[in-house]
């Protein structure tokens, strides 16, 4: 809610409603002079943003950040945009080699503190990062966005899907697998109050181990995963831009793995306004949020096809993983609260 002090005959507010993980659109609400006086609308309209422009009098509140979502949601062929970051392009002038005892690190000139791993992941790794994702990082004890809509068996759905004999029952499982959108792992956070809760649960000790030596190799000593996410994106899904600021120790970095299809990734500054930078993340990518980069708005506004790429798969599980993955997207990141 906007509060304006001077008097005017219309008032236009503008309210973006950038709901977690959900963008519900943009809403014009009008109030006149006396219903202002009156403290309640005396009559309000909701607009689509289709009609923005047939509007006078309307202040434009469109950021930086917001026309770069907008143009890259509408893009035809969003990954040849002249000013996208395509980690496979190292020749890229805004790429400069990172010093650190790892090879393949960059940091990206126009944001100070973002690094980027170009393919960090093998394809085989990849495979592996997405069965464990679909396994066990979105299934008990950790929680998912279907937990407040639907009673989840206590087992979870992956060890449902396993002892399903049942062609139909099956499918009907794995529609129910492909909807999860996010889990929270370690410590959870919670999408309403924007704050980590006390529901805690364990961390597994693949992903402590792989993010403490991956951070101490980028020379940020004592790092200690203890919260993370798995956003699960289906082709069309997007993430609205945000900061990740929820933690209460804000220097240490986020890090943040790309697995299956490509995606745009927009990061900007710590304001809305300030220039965007888009890169394209492949499967395999990691990326780091550091310093400066730490508080910077970001988000997903593009998900892409994927790479033909037909992976070994060794068992079943991963031949479940990636049916469910399908042409989608995983994002798996971590972050150190304290
Ligand atoms: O999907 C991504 O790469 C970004 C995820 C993200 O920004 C978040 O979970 O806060």
């Amino acid at each position: 809610m906007i509060r304006l002090k001077e008097p005017a005959d219309y008032i236009v507010i503008v309210a973006h409603y950038i709901c977690d993980r959900n963008y519900a659109g943009l809403d014009l609400l009008f109030l006149t002079q006396s219903s202002v006086d009156n403290k309640y609308p005396m009559s309000a309209t909701t607009t689509t943003a289709s009609e923005i422009n047939k509007k006078e009098k309307i202040i434009s509140m469109e950021t930086a950040f917001r026309l770069a979502e907008r143009r890259f949601k509408a893009s035809h062929c969003p990954s040849s945009e002249a000013d996208v970051l395509d980690t496979s392009n190292l020749h890229d002038v805004r790429l400069a080699p990172y010093p650190c005892s790892l090879p393949g690190v960059y940091s990206v000139s126009a944001v100070p503190g973002l690094l980027l791993l170009p393919s960090y992941l093998t394809v085989e790794d990849q495979v592996e990062w997405i069965t464990d994702c679909y396994q066990s990082y979105t299934q008990p004890p950790f929680l998912t966005n279907l937990h407040a809509h639907e009673s989840l068996p206590e087992t979870g759905l992956w060890a449902l899907l396993k002892a399903s004999q049942e062609e139909q029952e099956r499918e009907q499982i794995l529609k129910r697998l492909r909807k999860v959108r996010w889990a929270t792992i370690g410590q959870h956070y919670d999408w309403s109050s924007k704050l980590y809760t006390s529901i805690a649960h364990a961390i597994p000790p693949k992903l402590v181990h792989f993010f403490s030596a991956l951070a101490e190799e980028l020379g940020f000593k004592n790092y200690r995963p203890e919260a993370g996410i798995v956003n699960c994106y289906q082709p069309k899904d997007t993430l609205s831009g945000h900061v990740d600021n929820a933690e209460t120790s804000l220097e240490h970095p986020l890090f943040s793995l790309s697995l299956g299809a490509s995606c745009i990734f927009l990061i900007g500054g710590q304001s809305k306004e300030d220039a965007v930078t888009p890169v394209l993340l492949r499967g395999g990518d990691v990326l780091v949020m550091s310093g400066e980069a730490r508080l910077s708005y970001h988000g997903v506004p593009r998900i892409l096809s994927p790479p033909p790429i037909s992976p070994l798969l060794h068992n079943e599980d991963q031949r479940l993983a990636m049916e469910i993955l399908g042409r989608g997207r995983l994002n798996l990141n971590i972050r150190q609260i304290h």
